[in-house]
């Protein structure tokens, strides 16, 4: 997959996406990541890529010019603009597997108080990665390029491992446990030492549904609205 970013600062995407499993995955070509500067598209002497707010107010807004221009450079026909905005769709597990499946995303970021909003157009999708407010995009779009990047096919060795996991499911994920058996006199639970796969996975299933009704209601809530659905289906048959 190819993703570009939009940013006046690459270096807030470009470091934490060199380290493990993004990293290598950039290393071995399962992603391409670049980088435009808008501040590398405007004409004036100081290189302006923002200006005071139409109306008054706090801080400084994006103009619209220079990040046009950054966004023409990169964009091809079957690119998907991104604008990270905290106005945007909450990004969740599903986005994060409809992304997995295009060609090129392009993310752009704002920063300052935010981009012209005639700007917005220009994007197939607003993007908000939680509710609260961020210094820019480029935190978020770590965040969204790192969950897409572990779903391209080959990036994770064990594909199961996107499978079984958190959220895939609508349930937050069993607990793990690793050597010794006994820390600190803390047992592993037995189920997990059985070497029976039936009883393991019950022990899971059990756990997952105990632990997402315990700290995520909303999540189980939401499970369980899905479920009767499919039973209703079958019993009609
Ligand atoms: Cl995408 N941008 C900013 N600036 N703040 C955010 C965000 C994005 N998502 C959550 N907060």
């Amino acid at each position: 997959m190819r993703v570009d970013a939009v940013t006046l600062f690459p270096g807030m995407i470009d470091a934490p996406l060199s380290d493990s499993i993004v990293g290598r995955a950039r290393a071995e070509g399962y992603l391409e990541l670049g980088f435009v500067n808008p501040r590398d598209f405007t004409e004036d002497r100081h290189r302006t890529v923002d200006d005071k707010p139409y109306g008054g107010g706090t801080g400084m807004v994006m103009m619209a010019e220079p990040v046009y221009r950054a966004l023409k450079k990169v964009r091809k026909k079957n690119s998907f603009v991104i604008l990270l905005t905290p106005k945007g769709r909450k990004f969740d597990q599903a986005a994060a597997l409809e992304l997995a499946g295009k060609k090129h995303l392009i993310f752009i970021c704002g920063h300052y108080e935010g981009i012209d909003e005639r700007v917005t157009p220009l994007a197939d999708l607003e993007l908000s990665i939680g509710d609260y407010v961020l210094t820019g995009g480029e935190p978020a779009a770590v965040a969204v390029i790192d969950a897409v990047t572990r779903l391209i096919p080959g990036v994770l060795k064990k594909s199961d491992a996107t499978v079984n996991e958190t959220f895939t499911g609508g349930l937050l994920e069993a607990p793990h446990y690793t050597r010794p058996g006994v820390w600190r006199g803390k047992k592993v639970p037995e189920a997990l030492l059985s070497g029976n796969h039936k009883l393991i996975a019950e022990w899971r299933a059990a756990q997952a549904g105990e632990l997402t009704g315990r700290a995520r209601p909303d999540l189980a809530k939401e499970k369980a609205a899905k479920k009767p659905a499919r039973a209703a289906k079958r019993t009609a048959q």
